[in-house]
């Protein structure tokens, strides 16, 4: 009598791992590439009418600068017309440049301070 009962289902071929070239899915590890924040410095221009004390007082506060080179600063934006207190990312300059501005003129001193591409 024939036996008509269909063969039993072979096992599954064993299939070997992808090797490179044969489909294989290889995950590249690019370098990571963040670009450095564009900076800003935080200017300081000379006026007639500010007190010497109180752009060094700024300094201090503001750009944590010690007595020294705070007086250095002042002292060359006296002499020559500007200096730079600091450089920042652009939200820290700006925002230090409105803390000066608001003390000054709570002061009543018309000091400028600007911010500018470092
Ligand atoms: N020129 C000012 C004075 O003689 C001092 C001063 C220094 C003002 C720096 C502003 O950013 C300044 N009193």
């Amino acid at each position: 009598m024939p036996d008509d009962t269909p063969p039993p289902p072979k096992p599954p071929k064993a299939v070997p791992p992808p090797e490179r070239g044969q489909g294989a899915v290889v995950a590249e590890r690019k370098t990571a590439k963040t670009e450095p924040p564009r900076m800003f410095q935080v200017v300081l221009l000379n006026d007639d009418y500010t007190p010497m004390e109180f752009v060094v007082m700024v300094l201090q506060e503001y750009f944590k600068r010690d007595l020294e080179t705070a007086t250095q600063i002042m002292l060359k934006v006296h002499k020559e017309g500007r200096g730079v207190c600091g450089v920042y990312t652009k939200d820290v300059a700006a925002t230090k440049v409105e803390l000066v501005l608001t003390a000054a003129r709570r002061g009543g001193h018309p000091l400028q301070c600007i911010m500018e591409a470092a």
